[in-house]
């Protein structure tokens, strides 16, 4: 469950009041930030002086508060989509600011902006990240899309085993469906030979790059780097 606070600032330029700058935190309850190498841990007397910290920290996009302790944690990892982890009595704050897809360094092919993350992660943990971007999983829907993602994955050549892409087994069948359409068969089908060949272990889609990158089910909790897809719109 979750709301929206906003804050207003007071911005200053050296000679004068320049303007009144308003910031969107959208505040999850019973939630922390997980502590790590990018967080600081202060004090604040409440959670809107606890958001205005975050504010001021330039790398600061999302904090917590605990309303028991007043302390409040300070990402500084430049990231809007952190870990946070089930806190009773610590609510977590989000900066809305980065929330629409600000996708540097995205590939663009029609519709769509590609940002390829190489930091690894099972395929439900890719599914989230993207969906906290603002994006989703990589979805593929025609051939053209395909080759263009294809041959990035190709000139790369980091040595990765693959890709995660948003495709799933759902309705326990044989063949694997995109998240957005999951009734619905897949609209262009770029798997591999004998793939997908595990529909009970295997229910996950990557791009595999021991058969040049084509489709194959992998089962779910490998690890590997993936893609998200933005509407360009
Ligand atoms: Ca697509
Ligand atoms: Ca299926
Ligand atoms: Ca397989």
């Amino acid at each position: 469950m979750y709301v929206v606070m906003t804050v207003t600032v007071l911005c200053f330029s050296s000679s004068h009041f320049s303007e009144l700058t308003e910031v969107i935190f959208t505040v999850h309850s019973e939630e922390s930030v997980l502590s790590s190498q990018y967080t600081d841990d202060v004090y604040a007397e409440s959670l809107s002086m606890c958001a205005l910290m975050c504010l001021l920290q330039e790398k600061c996009c999302v904090a917590s508060f605990s309303d028991e302790t007043s302390m409040c944690r300070l990402d500084k990892s430049e990231n809007c989509c952190v870990v946070t982890i089930l806190a009773v009595g610590s609510r977590a704050l989000k900066q809305n600011k980065y929330s629409s897809s600000t996708c540097t360094n995205c590939l663009v092919y029609d519709r769509s902006l590609y940002k390829i993350i190489d930091n690894e992660k099972k395929w439900q943990e890719a599914v989230d990240d993207c969906k906290c971007q603002g994006g989703k999983l990589i979805e593929i829907e025609t051939k053209k899309e395909n080759d263009f993602i294809l041959t990035e994955l190709k000139n790369r050549n980091t040595g990765t085993l693959g890709y995660w892409l948003g495709g799933y087994n759902f309705n326990n069948d044989f063949d694997l469906e995109w998240i957005s359409n999951p009734g619905q068969g897949m609209p262009f089908d770029g798997t591999g030979v004998g793939e997908p060949n595990n529909p009970f272990t295997e229910l996950c889609l990557a791009a595999w790059d021991d058969i040049d990158f084509d489709w194959a089910d992998i089962p779910c909790s490998a690890i590997l780097p993936y893609i998200c897809e933005f509407s360009a719109d």
